[in-house]
């Protein structure tokens, strides 16, 4: 693990998501002390508070979008904060929050990389594949649609955050844990063409095989980014979050996952998404989340590094 200092940036919103709730997320991270835990870890850490945006009006979508216009606010935050951590050399944890402000963070880190002339590979932890549109949404909910935003397919006001669009190609995305796409969205998937290891995957060949397969062909010049979903993980381990999906990772292959990400020493920013407090009990799918994402920054458990 390289030498950066590590920035705490709280989103306190659930603009995105089907389930109110992911709004406290910042906070159970905090109460389960992640700045604590990385800082034990001989990690410099700030916790830059949270993240102002408009309140969750609760309404329903308009022309496939649920609060599109507080989405763009809230992502143009995000996008502002984590360039300038960027850009300040700092490695930014996004603690979130629901999954559309993914948007926010990759297209920053996009930018980051462009001006810096990194390459970047997007390591996208999570049950769904998140590339749903307008067209092909059964919700509206803008959380089932980052990684088609950042890929150029979505509404202008939320491709274009950080002023290119597309913000990225497919090819920087590597999906590991999916097991729920809505049938519009496995076209969209596919076209796009993706790279995504799904839970059958993994049940075949595990997590090392996978893991190897989704770190693959990255160098000295990599920024790795990891936008971790908690309803990646199995929901014996994780109920704390809006949507389970059964058939989740467990503890040893989350953990492993979490090791090898460490192990490429090219972790540059962190998004933790999706973690639901309303849904959990004695915050413990927050202490889960946070033992991981130790394991990501090089805890080791045994003889190794
Ligand atoms: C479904 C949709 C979703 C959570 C993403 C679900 C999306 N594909 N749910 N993350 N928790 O509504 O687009
Ligand atoms: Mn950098
Ligand atoms: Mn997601
Ligand atoms: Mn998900």
């Amino acid at each position: 693990m390289s030498s950066k200092n590590l920035s705490l940036i709280g989103v306190p919103t659930d603009i995105g998501a089907g389930h109110r709730g992911a709004s406290m997320g910042p906070e159970a991270l905090r109460v389960a002390q992640i700045a604590e835990k990385l800082t034990k870890l001989g990690l410099q850490v700030v916790d830059r508070g949270n993240l102002q945006g408009p309140f969750n009006p609760w309404l329903p979508p308009v022309d496939g979008y649920r609060h599109l216009a507080e989405v763009v606010a809230w992502n143009t935050a995000v996008h502002t904060a984590i360039y300038e951590d960027l850009a300040n050399g700092k490695l930014p944890i996004m603690l979130g929050g629901d999954h559309c402000l993914g948007i926010g963070s990759i297209s920053a880190v996009a930018r980051h990389c462009r001006e810096q002339g990194k390459s970047l590979r997007v390591l996208w932890l999570d049950a769904h594949t998140d590339f749903n549109t307008a067209q092909a949404t059964p919700s509206g909910n803008v959380h089932g649609m980052p990684v088609a935003c950042l890929c150029g397919y979505g509404p202008d006001v939320l491709t274009g955050i950080g002023g290119t669009t597309p913000a990225v190609t497919p090819a920087v995305f590597r999906q590991v844990g999916i097991r729920s796409v809505d049938e519009g969205e496995k076209k969209l998937v596919r076209e796009a063409c993706v790279a995504i290891h799904d839970m059958r995957q993994i049940d075949e060949i595990g997590m090392r095989r996978v893991m190897e397969q989704a770190l693959d062909g990255m160098d000295e010049n990599t920024h790795l980014h990891v936008s971790f979903d908690v309803d990646f993980l199995d929901p014996s381990i994780a109920p704390g979050v809006g949507t389970t999906v059964r058939g989740g990772p467990n503890y040893r292959e989350a953990q492993l996952c979490m090791e090898m990400i460490a192990d490429t020493g090219a972790l540059a920013s962190l998004d933790i998404v999706e973690l639901n407090p309303a849904y959990d009990k004695r915050n413990q799918t927050a202490k889960v989340a946070v033992d991981l994402v130790e394991s990501m920054f090089g805890k080791s458990t045994l003889l190794r590094g």
